[in-house]
């Protein structure tokens, strides 16, 4: 059954997709509330500011408190070292999932990543049943995350929607990114599904109508995702645009492979 959503939270709420999100749902809830550490600016007719720090339990608890469903877009979005990524996406993680039981909150979509799946070959075509390869620390969080969202939709019947983003920005600036771009109007349809479908746990990518994407979405395309926009309308300008690494250039994570990079490239294929 589709769950009814009289408030909806979007942690992250600060950074390019949060806006995106805060612009997109404008209106649409009765509440929506709205956290991240950083600037929130002022709040909207319907918006909630909370600013939280995922680290702290306590203060995700209270964010939690009257939330139906959320769309978990905060943490450390890229690489960085072990203490920073383990407060942000371990910590935060499981804070999140904890507050969320605790408030009898129904559904949290999650900002996952490709980086999750970042050591698969280009050459394989990955669909939702994909096994995690991270490729960083920052990926291996979100494969953790991935796996927490699991665990608390079979063992409290959280449904969740991970979202194994690619590259969702204005537009693709590189090679890879004609199969990894996901355009902000996509990304927004992704998560209006993600929101509204009927189902339990879901492994999505976020990804436009790329012809050179490596990625079969037929799953939730099957749940009602069409997305509209492709990079192809790029290629004539990115085709080349290509890192000076090898391990990069081999594998889907791209950029994310090759620092401390010290393994046998051919024996991860
Ligand atoms: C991500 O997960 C990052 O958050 C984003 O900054 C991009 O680097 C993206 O992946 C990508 O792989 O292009």
């Amino acid at each position: 059954m589709p769950i009814r959503i009289d408030r909806l939270l979007i942690t992250g709420a600060a950074g390019l997709l949060g806006s995106t999100l805060r612009h997109h749902y404008a209106g649409r809830f009765p509440h929506l509330r709205l956290s991240d550490r950083a600037p929130l600016g002022t709040a909207g007719r319907g918006e909630e500011l909370v600013p939280a720090e995922l680290r702290d339990a306590a203060a995700i608890d209270a964010l939690f408190e009257g939330v139906d469903a959320c769309v978990h877009l905060g943490g450390q979005p890229v690489e960085a070292p072990w203490p920073t990524v383990l407060e942000a996406n371990i910590v935060g993680v499981i804070n999140v999932w904890e507050a969320a039981r605790k408030a009898g909150t129904k559904r949290i979509v999650f900002a996952s990543s490709n980086h999750a799946i970042g050591f698969h070959p280009r050459s394989r075509r990955l669909d939702h049943t994909a096994p995690a390869r991270p490729d960083s620390r920052y990926g291996l969080s979100k494969a953790f995350g991935e796996d927490v969202a699991l665990y608390y939709a079979n063992k409290h019947g959280i449904s969740a929607m991970c979202l194994r983003i690619g590259s969702a920005r204005e537009r693709p600036i590189d090679e890879r990114m004609l199969s990894t771009w996901q355009s902000l109007p996509d990304f927004c349809r992704l998560v209006d599904v993600a929101l509204t479908a009927d189902y339990v746990y879901e492994i999505a990518y976020g990804v436009s109508a790329n012809p050179r994407s490596w990625w079969d979405n037929s799953r939730v395309e099957g749940l009602g995702y069409r997305p509209q926009d492709s990079a192809e309308a790029f290629a004539a300008e990115l085709v080349g645009k290509v890192t000076a690494e090898p391990v990069n250039e081999l594998f889907q994570g791209g950029p994310f492979c090759a620092p401390d990079f010290t393994g046998d490239m051919e024996r991860i294929v």
